[in-house]
């Protein structure tokens, strides 16, 4: 309203130059957001892309997949841990974040809880004074990255699992791990559920509801009461999704929104149309790939020979953060507490990869001109793609929703990979776009894709040399909002 104001043609009139000037560098009023948009803390786990998963129980011991919950806490011994090592690999990688199983299905719990005896406090490592939630959370803090928890609703140790008593224990559990360990930036709910275990002794197959048991919106009450920056994981939502696969490999297109009113949706859990999401959709929901970098979740000596290789990884980053989800990739510690070196090597590789890559951006120093740019080109210009500013961006007149930026490049220039973003506090507004480049006196397309949100990578099968490339906006629900056009040079 105040812009409009000023803009007044008889009131500048009246006020004379120097509100003339004032009305000129006014900033043009924003686009209206579209359709559901992200939340303050969707927008910082969004920012991360790139976190790691810890599975580490009493099955790094017996070496299961899952546990049945009969299990000695005396098997979980680890020789020589060191959060500090595991942390500093994750942070290496290019991690910004570890989630711990602080309980998987087995119950057993990596920090001495009031509620139960299944913990470390009955285990031989460090004498039962050990806390491996409190080690790792501490060693995040050490070296500056953050730190979230899985807490494993099914638990197949606990005598009251699939009864009214489990969720008290349960919320118990919840409230030591989002008071004890400082700052979380998530908390993610397993969407395996029910079955048979041990539960105190009984021995049995317990089958739960798993729409109503767990009352999910109680539960996450208390996420958000005690830690309110925290995003929840669940099979759909509240704040991320899982992609519908374990590979780590988002669909493509691969939308930030669910349609929260399909059939088969619940409070945690969903039953199909996770992978790609759903246009324009009721809620902001974007997706996170799991995957393990060897086929288990947990270590097993006899998948030393199975770590994925360097470039295995960079095809998950490229189907995943290039995607524009988030890639949570599972770190298994081993029987001594550490990650093995197998693991490290193949990080390293797919890092050396990445930041060479990503080091230089080829579009510095060129001009940006767009097809149509709103309001007073500063605030909204081209130039606002190439700045390396995250919250800049360039965007169109209202009734402008495919539009185009043409990039001048400093000379000419060979790329194999195209970097886009989404301004995305306005919401996910693009729906298809297409890259071209300069050739022969001609514009030759190279790229094309739908959805790009936090993020989309175009990996070219073989590198383009141009001094010139042009951005098109082909298809948009509202004016296009873009925050970066980025071209890189992956080394092959
Ligand atoms: C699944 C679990 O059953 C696996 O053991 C693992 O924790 C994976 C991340 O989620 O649902």
């Amino acid at each position: 309203m105040r812009h409009r104001f000023l803009r007044s043609a008889p009131l500048i009139a009246a006020l004379g130059v120097a509100s003339t000037w004032l009305a000129l560098a006014a900033p043009a009023p924003a686009p209206q957001p579209f359709g559901p948009l992200p939340t303050p803390r969707q927008l910082q786990w969004h920012a991360m892309e790139f976190y790691g998963f810890l599975h580490f129980t009493v099955n790094t011991f017996t070496d299961k997949e899952w546990g049945y919950g009969d299990e000695s806490p005396t098997l979980f011994n680890p020789t020589d841990f060191d959060a500090d090592q595991i942390v500093r690999v994750a942070k290496e990688a290019g991690m910004k974040g570890l989630i711990l199983t602080a309980k998987h299905h087995d119950g057993f719990c990596l920090w001495p809880s009031k509620f139960t005896e299944h913990s470390v406090k009955n285990s031989p490592w460090k004498g039962g004074k050990g806390d491996v939630v409190r080690e790792v959370s501490d060693a995040c803090q050490r070296h500056g990255i953050r730190f979230g928890v899985y807490l494993s609703p099914w638990d197949r140790n606990h005598k009251d699992y699939g009864r009214p008593e489990y969720l008290t224990y349960y919320r118990n559990q919840l409230r030591e791990l989002l008071t004890q360990y400082g700052e979380l930036f998530t908390v993610w709910f397993d969407g395996a559920n029910g079955g048979d275990g041990f539960y105190g002794g009984a021995r049995e197959k317990r089958q739960i509801d798993n729409t109503t048991f767990y009352d999910w919106p109680n539960t996450w009450n208390i996420v958000r009461e005690l830690q309110p920056m925290a995003s929840m994981f669940s099979d759909a939502g509240p704040d991320f999704r899982w992609v519908g696969n374990e590979r780590g490999i988002a669909g493509d297109p691969c939308w930030a929104t669910l349609d929260m009113t399909q059939p088969g949706r619940h409070p945690g859990g969903s039953s199909n149309g996770l992978t790609s999401g759903e246009r324009p959709g009721t809620a902001w929901i974007p997706a996170e790939c799991d995957v393990s970098i060897r086929p288990g979740w947990f270590y097993h000596a006899s998948e030393d020979a199975k770590v994925k290789t360097p470039a295995q990884l960079l095809d998950i980053y490229y189907q995943s953060v290039g995607r524009g989800a988030c890639l949570n990739l599972n770190l298994p510690p081993d029987r001594r507490g550490r990650i093995h070196d197998l693991d490290i090597a193949a990080l390293r590789g797919f890092r050396q990869v990445l930041d060479a890559t990503f080091a230089k951006d080829l579009t510095e120093g060129a001009q940006a001109t767009a097809s149509n740019t709103r309001g007073s080109a500063k605030d909204y210009a081209p130039a606002n793609l190439i700045d390396q500013q995250r919250a800049s961006f360039w965007t169109t007149d209202d009734s402008v929703h495919s539009a185009e930026v043409t990039l001048q490049l400093k000379d000419s220039k060979a790329f194999n990979v195209i970097s886009l973003r989404e301004h995305l506090p306005l919401g996910q507004r693009i729906e298809a776009f297409a890259v071209d480049q300069w050739a022969g006196g001609q514009w030759v397309e190279c790229a094309q894709g739908t959805s790009i949100g936090n993020r989309r990578l175009v990996r070219l099968s073989a590198s383009v040399t141009t001094d010139r490339v042009r951005l098109r906006i082909t298809r948009a629900s509202a004016p296009p909002a873009v925050a970066e056009f980025a071209l890189h040079v992956e080394p092959r």
